[in-house]
C-alpha cells in the first residue's frame, strides 16, 4: 500500500520525510480512516497469518502476540526530560540526547520490507476545544486497526490540523525489519525486551516507541499521549489529564443527572463500574469513558471532562454477563481480540467468561487446550492481560454526552483500591485538599508476594497515575492542590473513597458489581444535598441505618464496613508517613502533610 501525502502541512510532511529516510520502509501510506482501508489492513494481517477471522462474531478478528510481548513494559518506559529531577523518583529516566542516539541507531533501516503508515489521530471528539491531535507513524497494520477503534483517525483529523496546526509526533516501530522475500508468516513481529523502548520527551512533546507491537506500548494515543504527555501539557495549561473513568448517573424520578470521574489501580473493576447496571430501581448509569478523563475548569468554574478515547481496550478474563453485560454486548461485533482462546466453531473464550470451555480450544499461544477443571495448575487458555478492542459506540450504555465537544460537568471524583481491611465501603472528603490526600494514598493490598513487597503490604498507586504521570509526582500533587485554589468551593466536585473489597472472615463483605449502585446513590445524594451522613475523623460517611442496604448484607456487617477502624487507620497513617510520603522528598506538598496530621489528630 502506498500513496502520496494528502496534506500541505509543511511541518508534518517534513517530519514524515525525515523519519522515512531514517527507517527506510518499502512504501509510505497515509491513513484516511475509512472502513475500506480498515478492511484492507485486516486482509494484509490475515494474509500474513497474524489475524484469524472469527466466524461467530461479525467483522471481528483474533490475534496472538509473541509471548514476550503481552503487556505494557514499565521497566522499558522512560520519561526523558532534560533534568532527571523533572521526571521524579517514580519514573525511569535517561538523558534525552543519549536516548535519542540509542533509539536513532535502532530506528535506522528498521522498516525494511514494511509499509510506513501515517496515522493522524484526534484524542477527543474532533473539533473539541479540549481535544489534542497526534500523528503516529507505525509499521504495524495491527496498530492502525486498533487506532481506528481507539481514536478518531484519518482525513478528518488532517482537515482540523490544516496547514500549520499543532500535533504530537508519535513514532512507533515494532523493530522487526523484513529481509528480501521474508514475511511474518504467522509470527508476531517485535524486538527482544532489551531493545524495547517506550520513550517520552517532555520538552519536545514527542513520543518514540520501539520494539513492541502490544497495547499501551504501541497504541501511542492512549497511555503515552493521553496520560504521560498530556499530564505535562495539562500542568502547564492549568487542567488535568487523569487515569479516570467517567460515568453519568440519572435519578429517574426527577431526571436529575450527576457525572462522576473515578480512579482505581489495576484489577479493581474500573471497566465494570464504568458500565454498571444498577440493581436498585429508578437509577440509570451510562458510560462516558472507561479509562481516561481530561478535565478543564469551565467558565462557570466547574470541571468539564471529556473521554479522549473512542474505544475500549479492555481486559478479557473476568469479563462475563455477570460481571459486565454491557462490555459483553460491546464486543459482539467489529472487535479485535488479542491473546484470548479460540473455540472450534470460531468464537472466543477466556477464563471466567461465565461458562465452561466449549470443547477443544486453541490457547493464546496457539496450542491445543482442553479444560481440566480438576487441575489447578493448568495454564490459562487466555493470557491474563488478553484484551478486546471495541468501539465505545457499541456499548449499550454509552451516554449521548460521549461526543459532547465541551465535555460533562464533574460532580464527584472517586478513588478506590483493593483494601480487605481498614478502609470503609465509602467515605467523603471534607474539602478539596482532603480529596487530594485521598487520591495520594490510593493503593491495593498485595495478595501474592511481589519482588518489592510482602503479602499484606499496600502497593500505593496515587491517583492510579504512578505509571502514567509524565513528571515528578510531588509536582503532580501540588498541581492538584493549586488547581483547587482556582475553583470556587461551590463549583468544586466532592471527593469520595470507595472500597468494594472489604473482607470479613476471609470473604468479601460487600457483593459489588451492580450493588455498587447503592454507594453511587449515596454519592449522588451527597452531591445533591439530600444525602444523610455522619461526620467522622476520616470524613463523612453514610448513616448505616438509612443506607440502602442489599439483602445479601446483614445490618451488622453493613455497620462494620461503614464504621471507622481507628486502630487500622492509625497503622495506615504510620505506613503513609514512614513508607509512602517520603518517596516524594521535598516536593511533597505541605498541604498533604497537614491533611495527614489533621486526620491523625482527629483519630485521637
Ligand atoms: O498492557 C497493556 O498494554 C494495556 S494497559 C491498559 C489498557 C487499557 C486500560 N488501562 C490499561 C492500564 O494499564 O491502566
Ligand atoms: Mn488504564
Amino acid at each position: 500500500m502506498s500513496n502520496s501525502s494528502p496534506t500541505s502541512h509543511a511541518k508534518l510532511n517534513a517530519w514524515v520525510n525525515e523519519i522515512a529516510s531514517l527507517v527506510e520502509p518499502s512504501s509510505v501510506y497515509w491513513c484516511n480512516g475509512s472502513k475500506e482501508e480498515y478492511d484492507e489492513m485486516v486482509k494484509i494481517l490475515v494474509d500474513a497469518g497474524l489475524a484469524t477471522p472469527l466466524k461467530k462474531r461479525e467483522h471481528s478478528y483474533l490475534f496472538r502476540s509473541d509471548p514476550s510481548d503481552v503487556a505494557r513494559v514499565e521497566s522499558r518506559t522512560y520519561i526523558a526530560s532534560k533534568s532527571k529531577e523533572d521526571a521524579g523518583p517514580t519514573n525511569n529516566w535517561i538523558d534525552p540526547a543519549e536516548l535519542k542516539k540509542t533509539m536513532t541507531d535502532l530506528y535506522k533501516g528498521c522498516m525494511h520490507g514494511r509499509t510506513l503508515y501515517v496515522i493522524p489521530f484526534s484524542m477527543g471528539p474532533i473539533g473539541s476545544p479540549i481535544a489534542k491531535i497526534g500523528v503516529e507513524i507505525s509499521d504495524s497494520p495491527y496498530v492502525v486497526i486498533n487506532m481506528y477503534i481507539m481514536a478518531r483517525i484519518g482525513s478528518k483529523v488532517l482537515d482540523v490540523l490544516g496547514t500549520d496546526g499543532e500535533f504530537v509526533p508519535c513514532l512507533h516501530s515494532i523493530g522487526k525489519p523484513l529481509a528480501e522475500g521474508e514475511s511474518d508468516n504467522g509470527k508476531w513481529p517485535c524486538a527482544p525486551l532489551d531493545k524495547k523502548y517506550i520513550a517520552h520527551f517532555p520538552e519536545d512533546k514527542t513520543i518514540w516507541s520501539y520494539g513492541s507491537g502490544y497495547g499501551g506500548n504501541a497504541l501511542l494515543g492512549k497511555k503515552c499521549l493521553a496520560l504521560r504527555i498530556a499530564s505535562i501539557i495539562a500542568r502547564n495549561e492549568g487542567w488535568l489529564a487523569e487515569h479516570m473513568l467517567i460515568l453519568k448517573i440519572t435519578r429517574e424520578s426527577d431526571s436529575k443527572v450527576k457525572y462522576i470521574a473515578a480512579a482505581f489501580p489495576s484489577a479493581c473493576g474500573k471497566t465494570n463500574l464504568a458500565m454498571l447496571i444498577p440493581t436498585i430501581p429508578g437509577w440509570k448509569v451510562e458510560t462516558v469513558g472507561d479509562d481516561i478523563a481530561w478535565m478543564r475548569p469551565g467558565k462557570d468554574g466547574k470541571l468539564y471532562a471529556i473521554n479522549p478515547e473512542a474505544g475500549f481496550f479492555g481486559v478479557a478474563p473476568g469479563t462475563s454477563m455477570h460481571s459486565n453485560p454491557n462490555a459483553m454486548h460491546s464486543i459482539e461485533k467489529n472487535t479485535i481480540f488479542t491473546n484470548v482462546a479460540l473455540t472450534e466453531d470460531g468464537d472466543v473464550w477466556w477464563e471466567e467468561i461465565g461458562y465452561d470451555a466449549p470443547g477443544k480450544l486453541i490457547d493464546w499461544k496457539g496450542n491445543e487446550w482442553i479444560q481440566d477443571k480438576g487441575n489447578k495448575e493448568q495454564p490459562p487458555a487466555a493470557h491474563g492481560n488478553s484484551r478486546f478492542t471495541a468501539p465505545a459506540k457499541q456499548c449499550p450504555a454509552i451516554a449521548k454526552e460521549f461526543e459532547d465537544l465541551g465535555g460533562v460537568p464533574i460532580d464527584a471524583i472517586l478513588f478506590g483500591g483493593r483494601r480487605p481491611s481498614t478502609i470503609p465501603l465509602v467515605h467523603e472528603a471534607k474539602n478539596w485538599n482532603h480529596g487530594v490526600f485521598m487520591g495520594s494514598i490510593v493503593g491495593s493490598e498485595i495478595t501474592s508476594a511481589a519482588l518489592d513487597l510482602k503479602v499484606g503490604e499496600i502497593r500505593r498507586d496515587p491517583f492510579a497515575m504512578l505509571p502514567f504521570c509524565g513528571y515528578h509526582m510531588g509536582d503532580y500533587f501540588n498541581h492538584w492542590i493549586e488547581l483547587g485554589k482556582k475553583i470556587p468551593e461551590a463549583s468544586q466536585p466532592k471527593f469520595f473513597f470507595v472500597n468494594w473489597f472489604r473482607k470479613k472472615d476471609g470473604k468479601f463483605a460487600w457483593p459489588g458489581y451492580g450493588e455498587n449502585s447503592r454507594v453511587l446513590k449515596w454519592i449522588f445524594e451527597q452531591c445533591d444535598g439530600s444525602g444523610k451522613s455522619v461526620d467522622t475523623p476520616i470524613g463523612l460517611m453514610p448513616d448505616a441505618a438509612s443506607f440502602d442496604k442489599p439483602e445479601s448484607v446483614s445490618a451488622d456487617v453493613l455497620k462494620e464496613i461503614l464504621s471507622v477502624d481507628v486502630e487500622g487507620w492509625k497503622k495506615e497513617i504510620a505506613d503513609i508517613r514512614a513508607n509512602h510520603y517520603p518517596k516524594f522528598g521535598d516536593k511533597l506538598p505541605q498541604a498533604l502533610k497537614d491533611e495527614l496530621a489533621a486526620i491523625e489528630k482527629r483519630l485521637g
